[in-house]
């Protein structure tokens, strides 16, 4: 899909609309969800316009990823999180409900979270 860039982080991005930042370079911005899933529920997005994991994966620069990855260790560590665990998620696409079609990491951590998914039905 094509890179929408009136989405609603990218409009964070620009700072049309405020964000609870938890963490900024020159390459990624964090920001806690409005809609927190677990104690502790971070976004981590690249300031590039990628739409998805898809996109990101194949368009942005080494250097993108690196920062990216970099970055998303970073901001467990400086949240506290690493000895009690956490995990962390990508949707893409329909089958995943990707809601907004900016690339994104969800952080979640807090609690115990349980599996990652059910198992199928047999
Ligand atoms: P996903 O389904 O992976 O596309 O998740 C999108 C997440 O983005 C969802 O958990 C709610 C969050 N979200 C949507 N709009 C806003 C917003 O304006 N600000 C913040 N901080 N989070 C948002």
């Amino acid at each position: 899909m094509s890179y929408d860039s009136d989405n609603i982080f990218a409009k964070i991005l620009r700072g049309e609309i405020p964000c609870d930042k938890v963490y900024e370079d020159d390459h990624v911005l964090a920001f806690r969800d409005i809609q927190p899933q677990t104690p502790v529920h971070v976004l981590v997005i690249p300031k590039g316009g990628y739409s998805s994991f898809d996109d990101f994966s194949r368009d942005a620069s080494e250097a993108e990823i690196a920062a990216f990855v970099r970055a998303a260790g970073q901001i467990a560590r400086d949240l506290g999180v690493v000895a009690d665990g956490y995990r962390v998620l990508a949707n893409h696409g329909r089958d995943a409900n990707q809601e907004v079609p900016h690339f994104h990491l969800h952080l979640f951590a807090g609690k115990p979270l349980g599996r990652m998914i059910k198992p199928l039905d047999k």
